[in-house]
């Protein structure tokens, strides 16, 4: 149906838009600022000139109507920015915050051991990535699989000196998860 066809483009659109404002500005010949803006009128001249066409309402849709909210406008909505899940030099400059006693990540089996060993790292991203509920865990790690939800006991982890923030979408960012700090079972 039309309505099917217009949330496939949408959805495309979307996730090139996250490739170019959280990995590959560069592809594009996009310019992020330090903390990840871009001008929307010249992001849609450049996606234009590599094939896609994105009208300037088509971008509110995608934005507002974005599933995980990846996607911000400036107050004057002449820039936009990715959320967070950059894997470029960005800072994002987001406060630090003190986070609810217990959040959540979800993996899935084939990593655990190195986990127990090394803790949650950021692998290619800036920051590990913590779910305030358990069923977005699930959610994040069913990509993968069975889906595996490990504890984080945040509180001791304050006291030891790491600093939590929170992306307007309501994910959780940490440098990383010592594994004293997981709870396996
Ligand atoms: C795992 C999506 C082995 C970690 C989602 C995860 C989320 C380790 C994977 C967001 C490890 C990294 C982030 C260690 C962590 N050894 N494996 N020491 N430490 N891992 O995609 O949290 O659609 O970078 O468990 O919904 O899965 O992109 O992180 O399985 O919000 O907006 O290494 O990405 O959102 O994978 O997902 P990712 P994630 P978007």
């Amino acid at each position: 149906s039309e309505i099917l066809y217009m949330n496939d483009e949408y959805t495309k659109k979307s996730r090139l838009l996250s490739r170019i404002l959280r990995h590959r500005p560069d592809l594009f010949g996009v310019a992020l600022d330090s903390q990840g803006w871009t001008d929307v009128d010249q992001l849609l001249v450049n996606v234009a000139n590599k094939g896609t066409l994105i009208s300037r309402e088509e971008l509110e849709v995608i934005v507002a109507e974005n599933d995980k909210q990846r996607f911000i406008f400036n107050d004057d909505r002449s820039r936009i920015r990715a959320v967070q899940g950059h894997s470029g030099t960005v800072d994002l400059k987001l406060p630090f915050r003190t986070p609810p006693p217990a959040l959540y990540h979800g993996t899935v089996r084939k990593f655990l051991a190195s986990i127990q060993k090394q803790g949650l790292l950021p692998g290619i991203r800036h920051d590990v990535h913590l779910s305030a509920t358990r069923e977005t865990a699930m959610a994040v790690a069913a990509r993968r699989g069975k889906p595996v939800v490990l504890v984080i006991e945040t509180h001791p982890m304050v006291k030891a000196g790491l600093k939590f923030r929170r992306a307007e979408n309501g994910v959780w960012l940490v440098s990383a998860v010592p594994p004293q700090f997981i709870r396996f079972r």
